[in-house]
């Protein structure tokens, strides 16, 4: 009987332990990015530098409590270009969370937040093959965006909200 309520009490431990609602509680009490986060108005941004696909990159940020970035204006979109530039001293093609994979020219990001500011490269995005669905950065000359192949594998932005 003891036995069964030590066993019922260690479950009850080791759940809370691994709950994320509790790292979510201490973040917004803190108003601080976890370790190798950085933050930029309420929300905490992370370069990863390992390419994977679009999909496997945004179940990588999933896996870390966040989405593939979203950027909802030109600061935002600096701030995620000056990000990528720190790690890697270039500009490499880099998924972030839009996509139109559901129903072509319905451009979602990844986060569910409204899909509200573009910084398309001329003539993008053009869905070329009718095969192009993902939101990669730093496209072209002028480093904006270009809808690509989901199954390239490139670096990626996550971010998550405080
Ligand atoms: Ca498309
Ligand atoms: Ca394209």
């Amino acid at each position: 009987m003891i036995s069964k309520i030590s066993f019922i009490l260690l479950s009850a431990l080791l759940i809370g332990c691994g709950a994320a609602p509790f790292q979510g509680l201490a973040r917004s009490a803190l108003q601080s990015c976890p370790w190798g986060w950085l933050r930029y108005d309420n929300r905490c941004f992370k370069f990863v530098s390992t390419k994977r696909t679009w999909a496997e990159s945004e179940r990588y940020c999933v896996m870390m409590g966040g989405n593939l970035a979203s950027v909802h204006n030109m600061d935002e979109y600096y701030f995620v270009q000056d990000l990528v530039r720190t790690h890697t001293h270039d500009t490499p093609h880099t998924w972030i969370g839009g996509c139109d994979a559901a129903q072509e020219g319905l451009w979602l990001w990844s986060d569910g937040s409204r899909f509200d500011y573009t910084h398309w490269s001329t003539g993008q995005p053009d869905n070329a093959g009718g095969a192009e669905h993902c939101l990669e950065i730093n496209y072209g000359g002028s480093l904006r965006w270009n809808d690509g192949p989901c199954k390239v594998v490139l670096p990626s932005v996550c971010s998550m909200a405080l």
